[in-house]
This record gives structure tokens, C-alpha cells and sequence, in this order.
């Protein structure tokens, strides 16, 4: 198989799941830096790999992929081992779920594009920005609150192991508290999220792991 590389940004949340699936798998790979606090995914060279202006991209077996829910899958069609989901088609649902709340829900007005066009519409520079964050991201994390049920087997999301669910929630609870986000409403997912600490996947996928840089994700 020939090398893997992660186009990536430390801080972006969509390349912080990226980075835990690969660890959780076991690979290696080699980052090439995607300043996006200074505009680089803009720049042709990223347009070239990724027309949408986004990260993370990553090239893997011979194929450049992007969107990162279908890198995840991807890894999991051709690495099955661990895997990303559980075996009963209940819990299976329920790690889907949760990651689509983050990844369809949360994201997608939470990302850093959206932001610097909320600040251009209204002016309101970094207060609009806090104040948009902060709207939005409390009932995301809410829903995923209400599908953390207590009697589900483990620590993780959907019980013993991490999947999809934890892949997705670490790096959304990450932008969250970087965003000043209360996480006081939030026990369950609190507790998911020490539980995930302690696993190295998680822990080297970290952004103040990864290396310090500026910019939203
Ligand atoms: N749905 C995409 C989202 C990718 C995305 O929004 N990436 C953000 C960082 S988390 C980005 O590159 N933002 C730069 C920009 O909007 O200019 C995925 O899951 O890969």
C-alpha cells in the first residue's frame, strides 16, 4: 500500500476526526499543513485537491478523498479492525446519530467559512462571531446529550468501545470549549470525553498535540 497523507489544519475539527480514525486503526501518515488561518485552503494548490476549499483531504491507496465522514467510512470498508461501529443495528444507529448531529447539524454553521461571512454581514466582528457560536452549538450538543443513555455498557457513546459517535463528539467538544460553550448542561457528554482522553488515538489526534496554530475549524 502506498503512504497516506492527511491535508490538515490542527484546529479543524473535521481534520481532528480524521486524525483520530487513523489512529484508532493503526496507520501512519504523513500531514501536509493547511494554513487556514491565513486563507492557504483558498490558495490553487488546495483548490487543486479539494475544489471545495476545504480540509481535511486525504490521499490514500492510489485515490485522493475528500469530506471526512467518508474518509472514516473508507477506513473502516478496508481496515475493518477495530471497528467503527458497533455489531447490533440499535447501537449502530445511535453512533450514526450522534455523529450526524455533529457532523450534518453542528459543523456545517459552525464552520469557519460561515463565521467570517456572519462577521462581513453584520459587522459585528469577533462579538458576532462569539455570539453565533454560541447559539448554535448549545443544542447541538444538547441532542447529543439526550442520546447518551446511562444504561448503554460503556464509557464511550454507544457503550464499551469508541465508533463514529466519539470520533465525531471529541473534536466538536474540543471547538466548543474553545468557544467559552458552558459544558456544565452536559455530564454525559463530559464523561465521554475523559473517557476518550485516556485512549492514545485520541490523545496524539489532540490539536495542542498536533502543533499550536490560530484560525476556526
Ligand atoms: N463536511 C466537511 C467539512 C469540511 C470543513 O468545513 N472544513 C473546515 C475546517 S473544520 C474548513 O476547511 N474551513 C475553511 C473555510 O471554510 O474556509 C468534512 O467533513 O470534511
Amino acid at each position: 500500500m502506498t503512504a497516506i497523507t492527511l491535508y490538515d489544519f490542527p484546529k479543524s475539527s473535521a481534520a481532528y476526526r480524521v486524525r483520530i480514525g487513523l489512529g484508532l486503526k493503526g496507520l501512519t501518515w504523513r500531514t501536509v499543513p493547511v494554513d487556514l488561518a491565513s486563507g492557504a485552503q483558498r490558495g490553487a494548490d488546495h483548490r487543486a485537491r479539494n475544489a471545495q476549499g476545504l480540509v481535511p483531504v486525504l490521499d490514500i491507496d492510489g485515490q485522493r478523498l475528500t469530506q471526512s465522514l467518508a474518509m472514516l467510512e473508507y477506513l473502516d470498508d478496508t481496515r475493518p479492525d477495530p471497528p467503527f461501529l458497533p455489531d447490533a443495528p440499535r447501537a449502530r444507529a445511535r453512533a450514526r446519530q450522534i455523529a450526524h448531529i455533529i457532523a450534518m447539524d453542528i459543523h456545517p454553521v459552525n464552520n469557519s467559512g460561515v463565521l467570517a461571512h456572519v462577521e462581513a454581514l453584520t459587522g459585528g466582528g469577533e462579538a458576532a462571531r462569539i455570539e453565533w457560536m454560541r447559539h448554535f452549538m448549545p443544542k447541538g450538543l444538547a441532542g447529543v446529550e439526550a442520546l447518551l443513555d446511562p444504561g448503554r455498557g460503556g464509557p464511550f457513546c454507544v457503550g464499551p468501545a469508541p465508533t463514529l459517535a466519539d470520533i465525531c463528539l471529541i473534536p466538536q467538544v474540543y471547538n466548543a470549549r474553545r468557544w467559552g460553550i458552558d459544558l456544565a448542561p452536559f455530564p454525559h457528554i463530559r464523561a465521554v470525553d475523559l473517557a476518550c482522553a485516556d485512549l492514545p488515538a485520541f490523545a496524539a489526534a489532540h490539536p495542542d498535540r498536533v502543533a499550536p496554530q490560530d484560525g476556526a475549524g
